[in-house]
């Protein structure tokens, strides 16, 4: 009976341990934090190339790689959306995924005539969204 009670007590452990790890691999942030758009609304018009800043309440900002608590960095995201799936993972790099990996709050963007979506995904050290992910609403504006 002592010898099944330890085996459950070590399986018990054993699980606590693989959930403690899963969770380990997203990174908390605070509640309320938040990412936005300082200087562009939805539905702006504007010319390319032009500047986007980047707002950020309830963290910091840190260059990939430099692991803290409550700090992240920027992403903007072009013309696609979000699935769950882009939430859990390092986010991509490509031009529709940009990163500002050297904590960078601003950018100057190029995009051709058009209208256009944006959004801005707070990405941890290691490039992967928090939890709750830190997401600006998606915006439209069009480049003349
Ligand atoms: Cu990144």
């Amino acid at each position: 009976m002592l010898t099944l009670a330890r085996a459950m007590l070590a399986l018990f452990a054993a699980v606590a341990v693989a959930g403690l790890s899963a969770a380990a691999a997203q990174t908390p942030s605070p509640p309320g934090a938040k990412v936005y758009f300082i200087n562009l609304k939805d539905g702006q018009e504007l010319t390319s190339p032009f500047l986007v800043q980047f707002g950020l309440s309830g963290m910091g900002v840190a260059p990939a790689g430099v692991q803290k608590p409550n700090t992240g960095h920027h992403h903007l995201i072009i013309d696609t959306t979000l699935s769950p799936d882009h939430l859990t993972a390092p986010i991509p790099m490509d031009d529709t995924h940009k990163h500002f990996g050297n904590g960078q709050t601003e950018a100057t963007i190029t995009l051709p005539p058009g209208k256009h979506t944006l959004q801005l995904l707070l990405g941890d050290w290691s490039h992967i969204p928090h939890v709750p992910p830190v997401m600006s609403d998606v915006i439209t504006v069009t480049v003349r």
